[in-house]
């Protein structure tokens, strides 16, 4: 593809272990498939999968400003957060609209590492800063995720850092840690629901180093190579920024109203249109749909683009995502319609590939509960 899509520290290991598709992501070539789903989704599931997540690119916002800067860029109130703590955290621009979901790990009081989906932000926080006059650094370091998941990577990470370090990190917390003189930034995280971990290779001429350690101790858990796995994550109810929603859709809509604080005493990027919004009422949700017949549509899941979701004959909105889900044994997929076609139960047709399939709104998101708006 040339040199403008780049390659991340574990590229030539995720060639020599077999990959067999790509996405782009922040640029990054990102692994998306080994040639084998079903096995890819045992291994996440009842194992260990090592992913290359390189992608998730860090934006490093340091200095003085930086803990304002953050939180006038994030919707999600940072009050507390400290060194060794993350948080999810929705952003927005100027009119509300979602531009970015990433995960915030503090470093130190004037230092952090957005980890960021797919879009520029590390361009946006510069610009951001640059206009507020404030006294920061904002570049990209040489920082790199490789992700464990899966419910042995506990066992695995125990292995590798030890009972201690591994038993007293909670949910979103990280710590510096080394691998035989590799070192990296061990933060209990990642893109599943199966437990795991995300290993931040802080040398990037380290990476297949790395790679064939984590390979080399996991064997013994089954470990096997996997990637970021669209099935797993939409049973779970994670949101895939970019796939999941359009350019114009807000974080309620996107079922982010949880990590979005209105309250605060405090201004960030796109509050007065959001306030403005919720007054309004929201007008599109998120939902969780399940395919009715699910013969039709297999061959072309998962979904390569949207495609329009009717009820009665009219347009309601877009079914975003479909795939197989091995854990209830027939298709499931994200639909982004009007709230009136939101309700749990309805029936909407979708046209796939000339294939007419009925698909019905989920009661409950298939994993957690989305919520629509934040308790506090
Ligand atoms: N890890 C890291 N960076 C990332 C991702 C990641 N950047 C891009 C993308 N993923 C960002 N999106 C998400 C979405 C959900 C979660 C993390 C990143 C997530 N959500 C939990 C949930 O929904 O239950 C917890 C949220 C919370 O309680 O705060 O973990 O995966 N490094």
């Amino acid at each position: 593809m040339g040199p403008r899509i780049r390659k991340s520290p574990f590229f030539e290991a995720t060639v020599a272990a077999g990959v067999s598709a790509f996405t782009v992501y922040n640029h990054m070539y990102m692994p998306t498939s080994y040639g084998d789903p079903a096995e890819e989704y045992r291994r996440l599931t009842e194992r260990v999968a090592l992913w290359d997540v390189a992608g998730q690119r860090q934006v490093e916002i340091a200095g003085p400003d930086a803990a304002s800067l953050v939180q006038y860029l994030s919707a999600r109130s940072l009050s507390g957060l400290k060194g060794g703590r993350a948080r999810y955290a929705p952003i927005c621009d100027h009119d509300g609209y979602l531009i970015n979901d990433p995960v915030v790990l503090c470093l130190a009081d004037d230092r952090f590492w957005l980890s960021i989906a797919d879009s520029d932000l590390g361009l946006w926080a510069k610009a951001v800063a640059a206009e507020r006059g404030d006294d920061v650094r904002v570049f990209e370091p040489d920082v790199s995720p490789l992700a464990i998941q899966g419910p042995l990577a506990e066992e695995l990470a125990i292995d590798l850092f030890g009972a201690e370090v591994v038993g007293s990190l909670g949910f979103f917390h990280h710590v510096g840690a080394e691998i035989d003189g590799i070192p990296l930034v061990l933060c209990r995280s990642g893109w599943s629901k199966q437990n795991g971990f995300e290993l931040f290779l802080t040398d990037g001429s380290r990476g297949v180093e790395l790679w064939d350690r984590v390979m080399e101790s996991g064997a013994r858990f089954g470990i096997g190579p996997g990637t970021p796995n669209a099935s797993e994550r939409i049973e779970s109810g994670l949101l895939s920024f970019g796939s999941d929603n359009g350019p114009r859709t807000d974080p309620f809509e996107t079922g982010l109203g949880a990590w979005v604080n209105l309250d605060g005493e405090y201004d960030f990027i796109g509050k007065a249109a959001l306030l403005a919004r919720v007054e309004r009422g929201v007008e599109r949700a998120l939902v969780n749909v399940s395919f009715v017949d699910d013969s039709g549509p297999v061959e072309s899941l998962p979904l390569e683009h949207p495609r329009a979701a009717l009820l009665n004959g009219q347009v309601v909105g877009e079914l975003r995502n479909a795939v197989w889900s091995p854990r209830l044994g027939h298709a499931i997929g994200i639909g982004l319609v009007q709230r009136s076609a939101g309700t749990p139960g309805t029936r909407l047709t979708v046209d796939i590939d000339g294939v007419e399939c009925s698909v019905v709104v989920a009661s409950e998101p298939f994993g957690t509960p989305r919520r629509l708006f934040s308790a506090t």
